[in-house]
């Protein structure tokens, strides 16, 4: 018997680092970094995801574009048949393509913005190749902001200066196992979600800060329509109001505190601006309305007592308040944050040892985890060639509505007529909402190319589809802002089938175009990663700390930054002396009433914050037809849609389909019972899920995690049944308010029934014809 030749790689992802066990030439396993004592088990889908019936073997056209040109019968995108064909003309028809609609239309008429999280490898980030690449041959239409926390990137800097607030560093949990009395989390601190962070995460750590913080007597409160949002060993007490009243939640602790004397008036004063105002709006002084505990409590229902009691504990102990990017993912979006940080205000504890505010802990891997910052490792995507960008969430309304105009941030944004859509990295299907509105949008383009290791929805939806290779089959390097580690991603395998690297498709793309210089530099894969790391390197000299030379960490696999040795506490220099250390607001101080907002005189964002009713919610109207409502989280199996053609996610399914949770009264009051298939159904669609019935939901409120590849009944139909479980489906596509036009997935009201019929058969994960 022939032994086989066993080699091991080291290689990284979002959910984690690990080692590539490769047998005669076949990628077979995965084991996980070392050091890593909770490693999360979506690597172990790769092997199987890497060699699925769903990867693109070959350069892909559809056949009415192939044989008829550009804009042939746009309605048959997602249904027709695509023809095979050769690279070297696959690369013609996009380049040809891509020269036709510069010349007829100009740069802006091509939407490259391209959202998504790709691949953690930071060099073979499509995202930014993509853009160096249309940067380099005169501009296209940009996406600015993200799907993650689009309404805080925008609010934040108005009331505290700086988007950091969400994006960390935050006061680390080393600071609040030491200090934190109690811990109120929006949104909780589920631990599915710290099993990712974007560019890979070394070591896990967030479950066992949480179990150093439980053991140091920190005590929490889960906010949550979802009871499993904490983890059963932190012993939270459960708050579950209705989904997206929050900030009525919020104001009734904000009047307690302020009718009983608990606001910190002398923290108020010197370090904020603007809460006369707020108060005026807080007491009822102008509208007449007491935003109290009962006035509260009818909103949100959780009872009036509740949270009086809630107030008066915050106010008496070292309290940290959570709010996690869920609740800016809803209508008005900017409001739970801001009312946070109101929150926090009055209770006067910002920049104090585990005391304050943070906006994300439960929300990605590393946030709080005390960390040295080092500048992360990236490739610049160029001069931005021309000035054309659309809001991140509003892409479908742009391809709809082409000169309309919307108002953003201050500005108004007229949309480009967008004839070619270009996508690389991201999938719009898993993260954009009401699908079947996105499906007619996507037959207005000329053309749609995209490029994809998997035969994704997005995938079947192009005109040009090409085969990228996955990380595996290339060489790069992980590194994120939330994680101490630089991971070498080691090439394990070669290409599958005819897959091509994002890089050198560009690179093939420019020198068409003569630009092959400026994209490339004249470096090759490897150079690159040197000359990254050594950008990487001389940063994180520059602050003292000292990483091995590229030899020396591409030899040891990963390089580690030594974490600080003292707690981080976020805002504390601000607090020891605000004078010297403004904030980067107007007013330098924390903005409870915002001028500059108010001026703008949005009516779904006023200078404070407000409670303002979501477009649905359970005290709406329409809940009448729709009484439940539908909250899409994060999946806990895979990364948003990301290898749910493989393994790990593919065993989470019922019946082959996603699990929606449903409280067990809900269910009984519809005969539904655990592993029936359900019908999930409002005006914007429909979608087939398997139910798991459960005591951890509030009664009236749906979990469906995103990221179920979207299985089209009659593919190309708008309206067509979704068999898979895609909640966006049924979501609502509109903007969190003019100030940020951000994303609002989690404001969906629906309805859910036994489905009766046949089970459609799961084709998702089929190649197409
Ligand atoms: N395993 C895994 N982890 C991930 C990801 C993934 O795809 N898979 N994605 C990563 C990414 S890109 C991001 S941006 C983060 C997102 O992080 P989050 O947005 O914070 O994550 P979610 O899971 O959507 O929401 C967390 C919880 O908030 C609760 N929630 C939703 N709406 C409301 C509300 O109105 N009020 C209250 N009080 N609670 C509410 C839900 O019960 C939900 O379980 O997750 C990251 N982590
Ligand atoms: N209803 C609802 N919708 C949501 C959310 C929600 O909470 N509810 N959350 C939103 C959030 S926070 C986010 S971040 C988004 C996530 O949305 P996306 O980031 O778009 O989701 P992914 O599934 O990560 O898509 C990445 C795609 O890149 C592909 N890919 C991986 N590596 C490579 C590569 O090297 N080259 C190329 N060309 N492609 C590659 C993958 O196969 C995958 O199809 O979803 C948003 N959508
Ligand atoms: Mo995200």
């Amino acid at each position: 018997m022939i032994k086989p030749t066993i080699s091991r790689h080291q290689h990284s992802a979002h959910w984690g680092a690990f080692q590539a066990v490769v047998e005669d030439g076949r990628f077979v396993a995965v084991e996980p970094f070392q050091g890593d004592c909770q490693p999360s088990p979506i690597s172990q889908a790769l092997p199987d995801a890497v060699y699925n019936s769903a990867r693109i073997a070959h350069p892909m056209v559809r056949r009415s574009w192939l044989e008829r040109g550009p804009g042939a019968a746009p309605e048959k995108r997602g249904a027709e048949p695509f023809v095979q064909v050769s690279w070297e003309q696959a690369l013609r028809l996009v380049g040809d393509e891509i020269e036709r609609v510069k010349g007829d239309f100009g740069n802006a008429a091509i939407f490259a913005g391209s959202y998504g999280w790709a691949s953690a490898g930071r060099f073979h980030h499509p995202i930014t190749l993509i853009k160096r690449f249309f940067n380099t041959i005169g501009g296209f239409t940009n996406q600015v902001g993200n799907y993650s926390v689009g309404a805080g990137l925008i609010l934040l800097p108005y009331v505290v200066g700086t988007t950091r607030a969400t994006g960390g560093p935050l006061t680390s949990w080393d600071s609040i196992a030491g200090n934190t009395e109690l811990f109120v989390s929006f949104g909780g601190l589920p631990l599915k979600n710290s099993q990712v962070a974007d560019g890979g995460i070394a070591i896990h750590t967030i479950e066992s800060w949480q179990h150093r913080a439980k053991e140091g007597g920190v005590e929490f409160v889960n906010v949550s329509p979802n009871r499993e949002d904490c983890a059963d060993f932190l012993e939270a007490e459960w708050i579950a109001p209705r989904p997206n009243t929050d900030v009525a939640l919020m104001l009734g602790l904000a009047h307690t505190l302020a009718s009983e004397g608990l606001a910190d008036q002398r923290f108020i004063d010197r370090y904020c601006v603007g809460y006369q105002r707020f108060s005026e709006y807080l007491l009822g002084t102008l509208d007449g309305t007491a935003k109290n505990a009962d006035w509260a409590a009818r909103i949100c229902d959780v009872s009036a007592e509740t949270i009086r009691t809630l107030a008066r504990r915050m106010a008496s102990h070292r309290t940290m308040l959570n709010t996690n990017l869920s609740l800016q993912r809803g209508d008005h979006g900017e409001q739970p944050f801001w009312m946070t940080i109101v929150l926090a205000s009055m209770l006067g504890q910002i920049g104090l040892p585990g005391g304050g505010f943070g906006l994300g802990y439960g929300s990605i891997s590393g946030m709080g985890v005390p960390q040295t910052e080092i500048r992360p490792l990236r490739m610049s995507t160029g001069t931005r060639a021309i000035d054309s960008a659309v809001p991140v969430a509003r892409f479908v309304d742009m391809l709809l509505n082409p000169g309309d105009s919307i108002d953003w941030n201050g500005r108004t944004v007229v949309f480009p007529d967008i004839r070619m859509i270009y996508w690389a990295g991201g999938n719009p299907f898993s993260h954009h909402q009401d699908i079947n509105r996105m499906v007619s949008a996507f037959q207005r383009p000329d053309t749609i190319v995209v490029h994809e290791p998997w035969w994704t929805p997005m995938a079947r939806m192009a005109d040009v589809v090409l085969p990228i290779t996955t990380s595996l089959e290339r060489n790069d390097i992980g590194a994120s802002t939330r994680d101490r580690f630089l991971v070498k991603m080691e090439q394990a395998i070669e290409p599958v089938a005819e897959a091509r690297n994002d890089f050198d498709v560009f690179a093939a793309l420019a020198e068409r175009f003569g630009t092959l210089e400026a994209f490339s530099e004249g470096r090759d894969e490897m150079a690159w990663l040197r000359h990254l790391y050594d950008t990487t390197l001389q940063a994180a000299q520059d602050i003292g700390v000292e990483l091995p030379d590229f030899d020396g960490f591409w030899d040891a696999g990963h390089a580690e930054v030594p974490a600080p040795a003292e707690p981080y506490v976020m805002f504390a220099d601000f607090r020891a002396d605000p004078d010297a250390n403004p904030l980067k607001t107007a007013s330098g101080k924390i903005e409870i009433f915002s001028q500059s907002i108010d001026d703008f005189g949005y009516d779904d964002c006023p200078g404070h914050p407000t409670w303002l009713e979501p477009a649905e919610w359970l005290g709406s109207s329409i809940a009448s037809d729709y009484p439940l409502h539908l909250l899409s989280n994060q999946p806990r199996a895979r990364l948003h849609s990301q290898l749910d053609c493989a393994t790990v996610s593919r065993a989470t399914k019922i019946q082959g389909r996603e699990p929606v949770w449903i409280n067990t009264a809900d269910a009984a009051d519809r005969g539904i019972h655990d592993g029936v298939v359900v019908r999930i159904f409002n005006d914007r669609g429909a979608l087939l899920a398997g139910a798991h019935v459960t005591e951890a939901m509030r009664i009236g409120v749906l979990q469906l995690p995103t990221g179920a590849w979207y299985d089209p009944q009659e593919p190309g139909v708008p309206g067509t049944l979704d068999v898979h479980g895609n909640p966006n489906v049924v979501t609502l596509d509109k903007g969190t308010s003019k100030l940020a036009q951000g994303p609002v997935a989690q404001t969906a009201l629906v309805q859910l029934e036994r489905y009766e019929g046949p089970l459609p058969a799961i084709k998702a994960f089929d190649p197409p014809p």
